[in-house]
Formats: C-alpha cells, structure tokens, sequence
C-alpha cells in the first residue's frame, strides 16, 4: 500500500511538473529559471486552478441538476488572508508542489510570501466569514459567499514616530490570481429616481419607476476548495461599473457631457474602498450604496440562477438560504420582497412567507454605536422603491404589534422598524427573518435579555445561539505544521484533520512527559519564528526563553488595550522603585489597527510605543520587560503571531465582546488564556475544564450592566483610593512618557466607561498567578495541551454544522 501511495504521488509530481513548466510558457512565454519571484506566484497559482477548475464546473453542475438547497451568505466583508497555500492543503497537493518547486531550487514557502492578503474586512466578523465558507466547502455544504470586491482593502498600518499612518491597500495592483471576471452575468442595479403606485384604467395600482440611476453590477467569482473531497463552491465579489451604453458618446452637449462624467464619478466610487471603521458608524451615504448595491446584485442574481435551473419560484425558500451577518446585507429583506412581487408578480402575503422562510440573520455587537440605522432623509431619495416596501413592511408588522400588545405605545416605539426618523436595520432583519442568533452564549443571553429584549418577548423561539467557530486547517495546520505533525504522531491519527473533535484524543497524553517536552520545543521554534520576524521588521531584539504575551486585535476601548499597557508601566514602576519586586521576563506583543478618526484608539497606539521605546531601552531592568508593536496586524501576520504565545490576552470588559475568535485561534496552538467572562472566553473556560487551566479576573458581565444601569461607578473614587492607579494615570502625564492628557481625561474625566481602572488590580493579581504557574514548566505544558486538546469545538466546523442543520436545514452533497 504504502508503494502504491509512493507512486501516485510521483506521479502527480510528474503531471505537476508538466503543468507548471507549460503554465510558465504560456503566461510569461519563458522558462522556469527566468521567472521572477511574483511570476513564480503567479504560476504555481496558475497551476494550481487548473486542479481547481474540473471539480467547480462539476460541482455547480451537480447543484444544478439535483436541484439542491443552497445557502447564500451575504457579508459585506471576507477577510481571507492568502489563498495559495489554504488551496494547496484542501487540494491535498501541498507537498508535491513543494517538491516540485524545490527540483527547480525554488522555494514554497518564499512562493506564499509573494500572494497579497485579501484584507476585505476589518476583523472579526469579517474574518468569521473567510472561515465559515471553508467550512461549508469542507463539509460538502452548497454554500457560497456574497460580497463586495474592494478596489482597496482595509488600508496598510505603518507605524511612523509611534503614530499610525494610513496608506492605501493598493491589493489589486498584480492583479488578483484567484478571481474570475464574469461579465455575461452581470446585474443592473438601481438608485435615485421617483417611485409611486399608479391607478391604472382598471382601478388597480401599478407601480411606477422613473429616471432611476443605473450601475451594472458585474460579478468576480473566487473558488472556494473545498477539504480533499471534490467540491468547489463560489464567493461572488461583485464590482460597480458603467452602464452597457456609457461609451455612447454621439452628439452631446456641454451639460450631457457634464452629467456623464459626474455619474462614472459616482459609479467608480461605490466599490472603490472597504470600509475602515470597525464599531462606529460615520453617516456617510456611500455606506448605504455599497449595502444596497451587493444585496441587489447578489439576491437577482440568485433568484436569475434559480429560475434557470428550472425551479419554481413558489418553492424558493425550500430550496434557498440566505443568511445576512450583521445588519450591512439587512436590505436583503426588502430587495427580496421587491423581487417577488415587483418582477415574479406574487401576492404581498406569500411573498413575505417566502422572504421570512429564507432569511435568517447573525448579530455581532451589542455596542449601540454599531447598530446600523439610517436618516429617512438619506434613504428615502436613494432608494425610493426600497422605502416604500419597508414602510409597507412596518405598518403590516406594526398591526400584528399592536394587536399583540393593545394600547401599549410603548412596544410600538421599541418595535417600530421606522421610528423618530430613522430605518432601523436590526430591526428590519428580525422582522424579515425566521432566525436571529447570537455569537456566543453569553452574547446570544444578553441580546435576549437587554439589546433586543422586545423582541425575544415577542418571539422567542426564533432566538438562539451559534458559538463562532475559526477554521482549524488554517489556524492550527496551516499556521503550525509541526504542531499538526506533533498531533497526527502522538495520538497515532490524522483523523482530526477532518473531525476536528478528535483532537481531544491528545487528552490522554496530557501527563506524557516526551510529549510535553515536544510541544515546549516547537513552541520555542514559534517564538524563535516570531522573534526572527519582529527583528526584521522592528529592529527589536526579544528573548524566545521569555513569556511571550500576546494581544492582537482591532484597538477599541471596550477591548482594553490601555488597560494592558498601564499595566506593563506598573510593572516598569515596581522593578525600579521596589527592590522586593521581581518577575518573569517578559515581552509584551500589542497588534492591531485602529479606525482612522478614532481618537483614543490612537493615542493608545502612540503610548504603546512610547512606553516601548522607554522600557526597551532601559538597561537597568535587564531585558525583564520589552514591549513590542507590530505594525500591519492582519491575517497572513496572524499565522505567525498565534503560534508564538504562551499568554492569550482576552480582556475586554464583560458584556462587550460578543464572541472573539482570536482567542481561538490563540487556544488551538497552545496558549493560555488570560481572560475575563466576556463572549467566548467562557466557554473556553468550560472547554479546558475551568480555572486550571485559564486564568480568569474581573466583574462579571452582570456587575458591568448594573453598573451602568444605576450609573453608581466613579472613576474618580477609584483613582483617590488606588495607589496602583493613581501611580499610572499621573504618569500619563506627568512627561514619565510625554503627554497622554488623552488618556488621563478619558479614564478620569469621561469616567472610565469601560471599567478599566476598576478592574485594575484584579488584571495584576492575574498577572502574578500567570508568572506562578508558568514557572512549574510541566504544569504549564500540560495546561498548553489541554488547550489544545479541547479546542476541537471550536472549530467552525461545528458551528457550521450547527446553522446548517439548526437555521438553514441543509444536507450535504456529495461531488462525483
Ligand atoms: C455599522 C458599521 C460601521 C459596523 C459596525 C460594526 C461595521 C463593522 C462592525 C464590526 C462588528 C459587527 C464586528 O466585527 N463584530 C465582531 O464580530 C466577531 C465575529 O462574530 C466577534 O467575534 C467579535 O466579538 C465582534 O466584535
């Protein structure tokens, strides 16, 4: 058996080689040897979508002639990172490619360097996304992506004298490998104009749609390859365009030629840049014609599709799924109902059946600045027919509330899709939908039990839970391909691969010593790694035998980043000032963007540096501190960061962080968790079986939330009774580290809103019983693998599992 394996992989290294050279001709007309680097990307690429290419046609094929559900996740961000390599490990060819490359004394993973990010999302719910449609594809789930294609991804962060600058994400710039451009499907989209219902002779109203504004809509699919196992879905990534008859440009007058260029302006800038705001919403109009746009094109294109296999449009939600993350695709509700009734000419009442069958929708903050709502003033001119389908949606939902709660404005007020002025569009997505679900189980309980309350009450079974999940072939073999063969050789199976839950096998070597000494090995070669990277890229000399602890994600206030770094200047204070203080050394990591009009968020970055440059240079503490900012934070960096910690540092005030999945990623390869309850901290606290094993500090989600509710929490009173607090809010300004009066306002003045100086010391106790526990090395390794052990759960392959059969009730389906 194992010659017979030994000889299909020479021979596919043979078809490999054929298809590599030939690729190269055909591309660059030159031979390996000449290629440069990016050409060399460019066709390892290549030839990787010619194995990719048979199983798409044959998989849309098979969807199309069983005539099989489909799922449609709309997402107005996929952060997929790079493609090359995921593509190359669910094609099962990573090795062979390799080879190859290496008989031409090339190397694979130089190759991979070469590939941009596709950085078409912010963070979290983007990412989600990237992950959830590979998984769909590895368990054989028709599901597709729906999505915007970004001229510019989230902009390029360079840190320049402690300051983040903002430069454009030119990503497209050596064109995109894995796109194809379809241009035969593009979709008209509308806007502006004047819409009303006209009596016809007949006495029955006909709707009118005058001088709308057309953009084409035309479609860039991406393949989405599926795990060893023949499917290949599509992510659809839709790009704003002139109109068919633009370069009609016969006898034009001054003002004709005036109105042509103002609408290419127009038309250019809808799909021009993502984007970079991760919580807080701007106002700004160009956001609604982005959401308008995907949606529309995306959900014609969808029901064009659906109709030419042959199906029958009464049937439509039986055989369709659509899924909105977040409110962003909200209008799906409104642009499906204009579909069927509009064009399909369907009865209002079976058209909304239809569109409530279909929907289902996943919220992902509570954080009330993030809850989508727009001006009528704005809507309504933009998109006149759109409103008045949602106002007629409102008042027929609104007799059905008022017949539920009779004289009881109150409700009316909380329900109402369209109150004081505004669209509401978590509203607009609860009423339209079958499902509403949260991202973790403390998420999911308090949207029932505050943010949407109401209307749990009024239908609480269409409430529940769908703990976020990350995609454990990216994160853990991608990322960490000798903690992957460390795994496979321990427990004798690489059946994990694709049922991630057997990874708790490793539960029975969690005391085998050999083991234990093999992970602590490869987590130095991780550290080594990282080490290696931040001298490069930052000049900063770090030590692999310190406590790497690490927190990577967007800077907002809520998620605590200056609670981290007052910390690590309390630290700095007691190793000069108290001669019984000592502590591990450590090496603080900090990663992350901050959106370019958020104020705190920047400064907090600017004190980060600040407080590096002093500590790192101080000779006198003798390395036990360093203090390092990576620049540029994103998923390619991510692979190499996650592998490297030993501390997770997940500290956002309870009750804010609807799930996290950082914190996942940073479990699966190992470290420990330094936590509050918050999200999906909690769970994983449960998973590795309780406080052994994570180290937990802070109020609780309920303290947070009755704090605010009685409003009884004062920073000032905390700041006068806390030494430890008064020392590193006065040395935010007293030139210990220049001026942060920012900072001192923010925490003092606008009184700490986040609970940061509240939970203060709790965070250093947590501290110290971190460095406690990371002196016993074998304890400590076993906690590491007992993370690892656990983390099997939370893979999305089990959440994807769970919205398949629990939200969208499909099966999957076996490719020939
Ligand atoms: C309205 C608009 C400006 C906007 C608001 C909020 C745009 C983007 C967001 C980002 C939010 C919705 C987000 O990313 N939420 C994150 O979703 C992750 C995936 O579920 C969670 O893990 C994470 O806790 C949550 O903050």
């Amino acid at each position: 058996e194992q010659k017979q394996k030994s000889r299909e992989f020479d021979k596919l290294k043979e078809n490999l080689k054929l298809r590599f050279v030939s690729t190269a001709h055909l591309m660059y007309g030159r031979e390996i040897k000449d290629l440069t680097e990016n050409e060399v990307y460019q066709t390892v690429a290549a030839t990787a979508k010619q194995f990719i290419s048979d199983n798409w046609i044959k998989t849309n094929k098979t969807y199309a002639e069983r005539q099989e559900k489909q799922i449609y996740y709309f997402s107005i961000e996929f952060l997929l990172g790079r493609l090359l390599k995921s593509n190359l490990i669910n094609l099962g060819i990573e090795e062979a490619v390799k080879e190859v490359l290496e008989d031409f004394d090339l190397s694979l993973v130089k190759t991979f360097d070469e590939e941009p990010d596709a950085g078409l999302g912010n963070g979290g719910l983007g990412r989600l996304a990237a992950c959830f449609i590979d998984s769909m594809a590895a368990h054989r789930l028709p599901g597709h992506g729906c999505s915007i294609r970004y001229q510019y991804g989230l902009f390029e962060q360079k840190i320049i004298e402690g300051n983040q600058v903002e430069i454009p994400d030119n990503w497209l710039k050596n064109g995109f490998a894995w796109e194809y451009r379809k241009p035969d499907k593009a979709i008209d989209v509308k806007f502006n104009g004047n819409a009303y219902m006209k009596k016809m002779p007949d006495g029955r109203l006909k709707l009118v749609y005058e001088n709308p504004m057309t953009v084409m809509a035309v479609p860039y699919d991406v393949p989405i390859v599926g795990y060893h196992n023949n499917t290949v879905n599509t992510l659809r990534l839709w790009n704003a365009e002139v109109n068919r008859d633009f370069s009609d440009y016969g006898r034009l007058t001054q003002e004709q030629m005036r109105q042509k260029n103002e609408y290419r302006n127009f038309v250019e800038s809808i799909t021009r840049y993502l984007y970079p705001d991760d919580s807080t919403y701007d106002g700004r109009r160009l956001r609604l014609i982005q959401e308008y746009f995907f949606v529309s094109a995306g959900v014609q294109s969808i029901v064009r599709h659906y109709k030419k296999v042959g199906m029958d449009i009464h049937d439509f939600a039986q055989k369709i799924a659509i899924h909105i993350n977040d409110t962003h695709p909200a209008l799906c509700v409104a642009e499906l109902m204009r579909i069927l009734v509009d064009e399909e000419g369907l009865e209002w009442n079976e058209a909304w059946a239809i569109t409530k069958n279909t929907i289902a929708y996943t919220n992902h903050t509570i954080m009330p600045e993030a809850l989508e709502k727009w001006p009528i003033d704005m809507f309504k001119p933009l998109l006149p027919r759109i409103y008045m389908i949602i106002d007629e949606i409102n008042r027929r939902w609104l007799i059905d509330v008022r017949d539920r709660y009779p004289n009881n404005e109150q409700k009316v007020h909380e329900l109402s899709i369209i109150q004081d002025g505004m669209v509401h569009m978590a509203r607009l997505s609860i009423v339209g939908s079958h499902s509403v679900n949260g991202v973790a189980k403390i998420h999911t309980d308090i949207l029932k039990s505050t943010t949407l309350h109401d209307f749990y009450e009024y239908n609480p079974r269409m409430f529940n839970n769908k703990t976020n999940g990350i995609t454990h072939r990216r994160w853990l073999m991608g990322a960490n391909p000798e903690l992957s063969d460390l795994i496979d050789a321990t427990i004798g199976s690489r059946r994990w691969h694709r049922h991630p839950e057997q990874l708790d096998l490793l539960n029975d070597y969690v005391e085998d010593k050999p083991f234990l000494e093999k992970l602590g090995a490869i987590k130095h070669l991780r550290k080594e790694g990282l080490a290696k990277y931040v001298k490069e890229h930052n000049g900063i000399d770090v030590d692999p035998d310190s406590i790497f602890d690490i927190q990577v994600k967007r800077i907002h206030s809520y998620k605590r980043q200056l609670m981290n770094i007052l910390h690590i200047m309390y630290q700095y204070h007691k190793l000069k000032t108290d001669s019984d203080f000592d502590m591990l050394p450590t090496t603080y990591f900090f990663g992350g963007k901050a959106a370019p009009g958020y104020y705190i968020a920047k400064e907090t970055i600017r004190l980060i540096n600040a407080v590096a440059d002093k500590v790192n240079n101080d000779a006198s503490i003798k390395g036990k501190i360093k203090v390092v900012f990576i620049e540029n934070f994103g998923v390619s960096i991510g692979e190499i960061v996650y592998p490297a910690a030993d501390v997770s540092e997940q500290i956002s005030t309870a009750s804010k962080e609807a799930s996290g999945t950082g914190n996942m990623k940073f479990m699966m390869n190992g470290a420990i968790t330094l936590g509050t309850l918050d999200g999906a901290n909690v769970e994983i606290r449960e998973a590795v079986g309780g406080d052994a094993n994570c180290v937990i500090f802070g109020l609780k989600a309920e303290e947070v939330l009755n704090y605010y509710a009685t409003g009884t929490y004062s920073a000032w009173d905390e700041y006068n009774t806390n030494e430890n607090v008064r020392l590193v809010v006065n040395q935010l300004t007293d030139g210990t580290y220049g001026n942060f009066q920012s900072l001192s306002d923010y925490l003092i003045r606008a009184n700490d809103e986040f609970f940061i100086l509240k939970d203060f010391n709790a965070y250093a106790d947590a501290h110290v019983e971190i460095m406690k526990r990371y002196q016993k090395r074998f304890q400590w390794l076993k906690s590491s693998a007992i993370n690892i052990a656990n983390s099997g759960v939370f893979s999305s392959d089990r959440t994807i599992d769970e919205y398949a059969n629990e939200i969208w009730q499909v099966k999957p389906v076996m490719i020939p």
